[in-house]
């Protein structure tokens, strides 16, 4: 095992131990949650007041660019080229309920080359382009079904026996080791498609000064940028828009109907993809905790110096020097739901999952709901946190799901209903 691959086991054993007990010099007591205020997505920095729609977009601009410059850092445009080469062409999979299509993205800047593996489902009877499901995967696009004709990711892994990952690689072992957290056959018989990435396609789960995945398609950026250059999420996120980019050339797929799904750190991937591209016209985060949903200044579960010290290439650099000084990050992460405005956005959580602090992250949405209602939509319907297993689905949907940090069936039928109720009032228009 090499020094990053231990390095990661012992932070996931460090997180797993302390996923159910209060781990010491952390908050899991709602009363110690210090006073805060937070700042307002409705005043601009010069303090005046947003008070029409119209005003919206300059206001926009200015969160943005401090979720750019002071949190995920700033991350280049569209590379040279992208080329798609089609692995395998819609062929009968699933039992005959899906077409599953495999395709590999090369992309190209400079001199320099990258690719990354998408794997789509397709519902069988599709007639025309389908809405679809994109989400990153943790551990190589073959864990998420047993089908055997998934092709297994080149790119590094973390050890971990469970998915068949030796030597850092991944193994036939592997197939289907996460299929309980994606709910394939629910999604395409409600319709849609799914299409999953491996994050480590993009850019690989460990620091190593910024230089590999996709950030080494653009050499000179962070010198350029130095502090404010992209982390792991900027780079998963600007992925994620590539895959985009793609579908937006592929008949079967709808390009104006993709969902940016994502759980946990690729939740947090999901809500800056979002928020980042506003081609997303649905987003989805799940348990996605500090850097994603919660609100920092809470400081209940996960910290920002505790995130920026087990992962310090998740974030830009200019965040850690808000170690253990959340009151002055210039933005806090309702903010980030409301940069996604007036697109659906929905916050998921699990009551087990303290680490993630769900009462943070109902508070983003309800806190992000003014920028809704602003631009004419019903926001979030709920006041008060919602009761365990009971979602609320306006513009904002959200719910606290009983159990712990995971992706459930129960889930995945919340987000498949979140999307019948936008996607087809889209179609109606
Ligand atoms: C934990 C981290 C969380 C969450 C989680 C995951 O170790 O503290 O912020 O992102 O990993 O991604 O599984």
């Amino acid at each position: 095992m090499n020094l990053h691959s231990r390095l990661c086991t012992l932070a996931i054993l460090a997180v797993a131990s302390t996923a159910f007990a209060q781990p010491k010099g952390y908050n899991y007591d709602e009363a110690k949650v210090p006073p805060y205020t937070l700042p307002d997505p409705l005043q601009f920095n010069n303090g005046e007041m947003v008070e029409e729609p119209d005003q919206w977009p300059k206001r926009r601009q200015e969160i943005l660019d401090a979720f750019r410059t002071d949190v995920y850092g700033i991350a280049p445009g569209q590379p040279d080229a992208l080329r798609a080469e089609i692995v395998e062409d819609k062929t009968t999979a699933l039992d005959g309920k899906a077409m599953r299509k495999q395709i590999v993205l090369h992309l190209k800047n400079g001199e320099k080359t990258h690719s990354i593996d998408v794997l789509v489902y397709l519902p069988k009877d599709a007639h025309g382009p389908v809405p679809v499901f994109l989400t990153l995967n943790f551990r190589g696009n073959h864990t998420i079904n047993a089908d055997p004709a998934i092709r297994l990711p080149k790119s590094w892994l973390p050890s971990d026996s469970k998915s068949g990952v030796v030597n850092n690689r991944a193994t036939v072992k592997g197939r289907g080791a996460r299929a309980v957290r994606w709910d394939v056959d629910a999604i395409i018989a409600r319709g849609y498609g799914l299409a999953t990435v491996y994050c480590g396609d993009i850019d690989p789960d460990f620091h190593d000064g910024f230089k590999n995945g996709v950030h080494a398609l653009f050499p000179n950026w962070r010198q350029e940028y130095g502090k404010k250059s992209w982390g792991s999420v900027a780079g998963w996120a600007w992925g994620l828009s590539r895959v985009l980019d793609y579908f937006e050339r592929d008949d079967d797929i709808d390009a104006s109907r993709v969902a940016v799904m994502g759980h946990s750190r690729l939740g947090k991937t999901s809500l800056w993809a979002g928020a980042s591209d506003p081609r997303f016209s649905i987003v989805i985060s799940n348990d996605s905790g500090c850097g994603g949903a919660a609100l920092s200044r809470r400081r209940f579960g996960e910290t920002v110096e505790r995130i920026n010290t087990s992962f310090p290439h998740w974030f830009c650099d200019t965040f850690k020097e808000y170690n253990g000084n959340e009151d002055a990050i210039p933005v806090d992460q309702h903010q980030l739901i409301a940069l996604i405005a007036p697109r659906p956005v929905y916050i998921a959580s699990a009551i087990g999952d303290k680490w993630a602090d769900p009462r943070g992250e109902f508070l983003s949405g309800l806190h992000a709901d003014p920028v809704y209602k602003l631009l004419g939509t019903p926001g979030l319907p709920a006041k008060e946190w919602p009761a365990v297993d009971e979602p609320v689905q306006g513009q904002i949907g959200y719910h606290v799901r009983s159990g712990g940090h995971d992706v459930k069936p129960f889930d995945w039928n919340a987000y498949l209903d979140f999307a019948d109720k936008h996607w087809a009032a889209k179609t109606s228009n």
